[in-house]
């Protein structure tokens, strides 16, 4: 396959003939092609993932879809998302090495990237749907959060590289739009593609939707989100993005990605975890998930405390950028302003990540993209429960933003809030 011939779609019948002549592919994986093995395994909502296997290893084929999967192609969608992700990629590699799967090659006019298959990873989410217990994701995922975001701004890069950077991402129209409408906007209002447990959920999601303050930080976070150009995020950092076995966790898919607010990143991650522990009472056909939960509650506190822990670090050897130059503050001998600044960056991202993390639980209950999570309780009822917990919690941590300031308080009020009788 060559970049000139115009798109189209792989499939598992075509994969081999069409890609049997790639050179990075071949290298990887054996040169055979009649020997490969092809499995299409996508189940994000937007694009073709393969596997393909040969004589000697196996790769990763992804392709994007000129509409949206999950809705058809009535929702048309621009193959470009695969050049941001390519881009990202190379970015998140260099920012935070081994965080992210290798790339063997990438063709924009097919919109394919050919990436290393991770294997026996698996996504996240299914893990800790499954129980499971990861001893390394909050230490790994800080740390990978920490490293692109700082890395990704202007604390670190040179403007002019950064303003280029900026530019190139600000391109990605089409999938920031999909974030500023599902995420922001419709769960707020009766939008066509929204969804929910009905009738279970019909009073809470009405008194949500009448809810005048939170409407209002809603719209206040996509305020934010739109116009603070802060760092290159992934932009669709959640627990379907990530791919552990018990030691290793990398970061993948972030064709969402664009220059935003550091919080939004981390937001969307640790609601993520926050919507596992309220869904771990809907997979308890096996036995109580108590120590689930309290394992998510401290993968939660470990992931901010090395967020911080490694910002500072970065803040306090690798502030090269244009912003709180060290010529202002330490090479005037004044340390203790270098530190206060960093406290009031902390702090905002702290504000505003509460923001997003509650309103990606709502997204993700109430809005068209729901996860796996909730979905796989097969009980409407139990799963009506797990979720009305999940939205009172996320209202209370979106709209309370600015009077909350720890950790603590929160996994104490999401342990108070999951002991409550539901509906
Ligand atoms: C129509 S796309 C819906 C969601 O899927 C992606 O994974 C993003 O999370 C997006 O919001
Ligand atoms: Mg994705």
């Amino acid at each position: 396959m060559t970049g000139k011939l115009p798109f189209e779609a792989l499939s598992v019948e075509t994969l081999a003939t069409r890609l049997g002549t790639n050179e990075a592919l071949c290298a990887k994986i054996g040169g055979d092609a009649s020997a490969w093995k092809v499995r299409e395994v996508g189940d994000g909502n937007l694009n073709l993932v393969f596997i393909v296997e040969g004589a000697s290893g196996g790769a990763i084929v992804k392709q994007a879809l000129p509409y949206v999967r999950l809705v058809g192609d009535s929702w048309p969608l621009p193959l470009k998302r695969s050049f941001f992700e390519y881009h990202a990629l190379t970015r998140q590699e260099a920012r935070a090495p081994g965080s992210v799967p290798a790339i063997y090659y990438f063709d924009e006019t097919q919109a394919l990237i050919i990436m290393e298959y991770l294997s026996p990873h698996i996504i996240l989410r299914r893990a800790l749907i499954e129980g499971r217990q990861l001893p390394n994701i909050a230490r790994d995922i800080g740390l990978f959060m920490a490293r692109t975001l700082f890395r990704g701004s202007d604390l670190s890069m040179a403007t002019k590289e950064r303003k280029a950077d900026l530019a190139l991402f600000a391109d990605n129209v089409e999938l920031c739009d999909i974030t500023e409408n599902l995420v922001f906007s419709d769960p707020y209002f009766d939008a066509k593609m929204n969804r929910h447990t009905s009738p279970q959920l019909d009073a809470l999601v009405a008194e949500l939707r009448a809810d005048r303050d939170l409407k209002v930080e809603a719209q206040r976070l996509k305020h934010i989100f739109a116009a603070n150009a802060e760092t290159l995020l992934h932009g669709d950092l959640h627990s379907g993005s990530i791919m552990v076995t018990d030691q290793e966790t990398r970061m993948i898919d972030p064709e969402f990605a664009f220059y935003g607010p550091m919080a939004f990143d981390v937001g969307m991650l640790l609601a993520n975890f926050w919507m596992s522990f309220f869904s771990q009472r809907g997979h308890e056909q096996k036995g109580k998930r108590d120590a689930m939960r309290a394992y998510l509650l401290d993968v939660v506190v470990e992931t901010w405390a090395v967020f911080r822990a490694e910002f500072s670090h970065l803040w306090r050897t690798e502030r090269t950028g244009m912003l709180y130059q060290k010529t202002l503050f330490e090479d005037q001998g004044d340390i203790l302003a270098a530190e206060q600044a960093l406290d009031h960056v902390l702090h905002q991202i702290w504000t505003d990540l509460l923001g997003f993390a509650g309103i990606e639980v709502h997204r993700r209950i109430l809005g068209l993209a729901h996860n796996a999570d909730f979905e796989t309780i097969a009980e409407d009822d139990l799963r009506a429960s797990c979720e009305a917990k999940a939205l009172k919690f996320g209202r209370h941590i979106a709209v309370n933003r600015h009077q909350i300031h720890s950790i603590d308080e929160v996994n104490n009020l999401a342990a108070l809030i999951e002991q409550e009788n539901s509906i």
